[in-house]
């Protein structure tokens, strides 16, 4: 090795970064964000993946390369960090335990996320943060909140985890009035001084284990969503996790802790009232008075996680200042995403409901519990997480179970343990038609008033490209039954 470290510590978007020597590990959407960015800030970039990927990133990383990236794609690309690094950038989905970034900690080189990097390169009148993590939900939650800030004429975007980097958001020139962040374990993780204007944790359940290491780290993961925060730190009063992590966290002074519940709010909560969304906390008396921001059947559903998702996105516009009529219109014309808890068919009395996206017990379990009785399509891959407090929970609504994926035999347990009397039935990995053969054994299955219910409770990969690949095929798999029916 030769030459001396550059620091880092204190570069930003108006600094020199010429002769920073930076590698960006993974070049996935997250990465690329990361590499385009820190060649056009003029520092040397190294991007790496272990994969080559399809023409659309093979094309990127040409169009990088010309403009003085060096881009290694491919088997061994990774393997070993490159000499004089100041700097290493990481995607999320990259492992603590990764060689690569083992090597980057054996060295003393700063590794940062990519929301770091994004962070650390705001400009001066920067859009504020409006920070969204937790188990499950937060996705909605991001996109509900960016409803609600354009109703109220900001210019907002939803960012992070949901799909759009933050990177891309913060580099805009056009720029933004603020900023919803959905932010997973993985990216707080590698996240350390960002300062959000406030934050929410909506729940903490088992998963991630695999990548955090277990329980306690995933949950202080989360918990960094509400380090320095400058006005709200917003929890779920019905999650005491959530509420502790507020008071262990460091925040700016003067930063209030507000409560959402589905009961009648406290001060400082938000909650429900004779079916209507009601603030306790931003209204001048508090004691007294609550703000109404529309009514439960304005929301796209009545579930109950829906409800939990709306108020602390309520509650995160609020402290930005929204008004209640914004709140009101923003969640009023929310519709979610496709792939959750969404209702695909009815053929002879059995509803086909497509909630791909949940990839945890938790999600899952949300999902059950949404139905009288489901012939419930679960399986794949179960990220370390158990299933015995969903089996147990749910029991008395599973008319039958069907299996799939590499990890099915954790749920066949947990079943054979808690609810023996429900028939399994588990089919086989690897076949072309998969989803065909599932929809058809669980229609078989299935009686009238039942509802057929894709909650897999794991992740695709061992099977699909991702949970909306797994979606479409169950969708088109129920198409075709319709079509035969
Ligand atoms: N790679 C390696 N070596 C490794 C691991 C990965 O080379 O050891 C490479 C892969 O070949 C791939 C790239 O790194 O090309 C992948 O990086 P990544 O998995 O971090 O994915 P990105 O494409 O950068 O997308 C990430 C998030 N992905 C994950 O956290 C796994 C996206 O969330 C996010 O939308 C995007 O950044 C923009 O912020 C997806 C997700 O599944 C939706 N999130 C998890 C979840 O919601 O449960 C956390």
């Amino acid at each position: 090795m030769s030459g001396e470290r550059k620091d880092v510590s204190s570069l930003g978007r108006e600094s020199s970064w010429e002769g920073v020597r930076a590698v960006v590990a993974g070049f996935g959407v997250s990465g690329f964000s990361a590499a385009d960015t820190l060649t056009h800030l003029g520092a040397e970039v190294i991007a790496v993946d272990e994969s080559e990927g399809d023409r659309e990133r093979r094309e990127k990383a040409t169009l990088l390369q010309i403009l003085g990236a060096d881009v290694r794609l491919g088997e061994g690309a990774t393997a070993t960090l490159p000499d004089d690094v100041d700097l290493v950038v990481t995607s999320p989905g990259w492992r603590p335990s990764t060689p690569l970034l083992m090597q980057a900690a054996d060295r003393r080189i700063p590794v940062w996320g990519d929301v770091e990097l994004a962070w650390r390169l705001r400009g001066p009148d920067a859009a504020p943060w409006l920070v969204v993590t937790g188990t499950n939900g937060k996705t909605t939650t991001v996109q509900m909140l960016e409803s609600i800030l354009l109703a109220a004429g900001r210019r907002a975007r939803a960012v992070g985890n949901v799909g759009t980097p933050v990177l891309e958001a913060v580099m805009d020139p056009a720029g933004y009035d603020v900023l919803a962040v959905e932010l997973s374990s993985f990216q707080l993780h590698w996240t350390s001084s960002m300062s959000p204007e406030s934050a929410a944790v909506l729940n903490i359940a088992p998963d991630h284990y695999d990548w955090h290491g277990g329980a306690e780290p995933y949950t202080a993961a989360k918990g960094r969503a509400y380090e320095h925060v400058q006005r709200a730190c917003v929890y779920n009063v019905a999650d005491p996790q959530t509420r502790r992590l507020v008071e262990e966290a460091d925040v700016v002074e003067g930063a209030r802790a507000i409560g959402f519940t589905l009961g009648i709010p406290g001060l400082s909560e938000l909650g429900i009232v004779d079916g209507l969304l009601a603030d306790r906390a931003f209204v001048e008396n508090r004691a007294e008075q609550a703000a109404e921001l529309g009514s439960v059947s304005d929301l796209y559903s009545d579930a109950s996680h829906v409800v939990a998702n709306a108020l602390a996105a309520a509650a995160l516009a609020r402290a930005h200042g929204v008004e209640p009529k914004a709140v009101r219109d923003g969640l009023r014309t929310f519709r979610p995403g496709p792939h959750r808890v969404a209702e695909v068919a009815s053929i002879g009395d059995v509803r086909y409901v497509d909630d791909s996206k949940a990839t945890n017990p938790h999600a899952a379990l949300a999902s059950l519990q949404a139905v009288p009785r489901a012939v419930w399509i679960a399986g794949g891959l179960a990220k370390g997480a158990t299933f015995d407090d969903l089996v147990t929970q749910a029991r008395d609504r599973l008319r039958a179970v069907v299996l799939i994926g590499r990890d099915r035999a954790v749920i066949a347990d947990a079943l054979t343990r808690h609810a023996p009397e429900v028939p399994v039935l588990e089919v086989e990995t690897g076949q072309d038609d998969l989803m065909d053969r599932v929809v058809e054994v669980a229609s078989s299955l299935a009686d009238a008033g039942d509802t057929v219910l894709l909650a897999p409770g794991c992740a695709s990969m061992d099977q699909f490209t991702d949970y909306a690949h797994r979606g479409e095929a169950f969708t088109d798999a129920v198409r075709r039954l319709a079509e035969r029916a």
